[in-house]
């Protein structure tokens, strides 16, 4: 990847689909070709908002679902301009989870007045991603990979709701030209050879057409 500009590149998908798995493998395998990479996941559990957000996933405390929502928001903005500055300055950006975790996870809830237009307002104005890889893995083959964990949203019923609005946020304009699917029910290596595939033709094509880093 040697444009003149850092690929941002966010990885998302269902529970258990391999993400931060994948993700530090592409982080590691780019490193060692000689990029530049900064590797960041969210939430970002790190900052006071990440802390709040922390605390309401592992059930600890409770949160007005509109409110916990723009704390997830508030946590990528936080992140905003450093995202910005290290793809400006060359650097590649692989992000775990992203703002369409951030919608469809809060639509999910079923609120009436959150569905996935209202969710995805926060979200605009920040960096758009070149690429977003989803990590496809339907739950029989998720359920393999061992049972729930203990927070706030592993359950089997709203992940269900979540994978649908995962489809339904595909075709939404935007996200359906970054979006690229990766069936995520295959041997980790298999993943790994095939995402880097991705990558590079992503890259080769940012390349071509040196676009200027675009916004959601
Ligand atoms: N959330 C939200 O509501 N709003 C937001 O804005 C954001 C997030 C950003 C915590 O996220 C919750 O926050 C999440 C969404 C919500 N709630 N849920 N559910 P998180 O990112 O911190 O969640 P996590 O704890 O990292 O879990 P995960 O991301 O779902 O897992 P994963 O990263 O996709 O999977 P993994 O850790 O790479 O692998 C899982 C297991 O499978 C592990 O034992 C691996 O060794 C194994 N594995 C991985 N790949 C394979 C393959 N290919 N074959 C077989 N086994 C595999
Ligand atoms: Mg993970």
């Amino acid at each position: 990847m040697k444009g003149t500009r850092g690929m941002l590149v966010v990885f998302e998908g269902l529970d258990r689909s391999g993400k931060s798995t994948q993700c530090e493998k592409l982080v590691q395998t780019l490193r060692n070709e000689g990029e530049r990479v900064e590797h960041m996941r969210f939430p970002n559990r790190t900052t006071p908002v990440g802390q709040i957000i922390n605390n309401y996933l592992t059930g600890e405390i409770q949160q007005e679902d509109h409110v916990i929502h723009l704390l997830f928001s508030a946590n990528r903005w936080e992140s905003a301009q450093a995202i910005e500055n290290h793809i400006k300055s060359g650097t590649t950006v692989i992000i775990d989870r992203y703002s369409y975790s951030g919608c469809v996870y809060s639509a999910a809830k079923q609120n009436k007045t959150m569905d996935l237009a209202w969710c995805r307002h926060p979200e605009e104005g920040l960096p758009r991603p070149d690429l977003c890889l989803f990590l496809d893995l339907s739950s029989e083959e998720a359920a393999k990979r061992g049972g729930f964990g203990t927070e706030r949203y592993e359950k089997q019923d709203l992940q269900a709701r979540v994978r649908d609005l995962y489809a339904e946020m595909g075709q939404h304009p935007e996200e359906r030209e970054d979006i690229v699917v990766i069936n995520a029910g295959r041997s980790i290596e298999e993943l790994q050879r095939d995402i880097l595939k991705v990558v590079q033709v992503s890259s080769r094509q940012l390349d071509t057409h040196g676009r200027e880093l675009r916004r959601m």
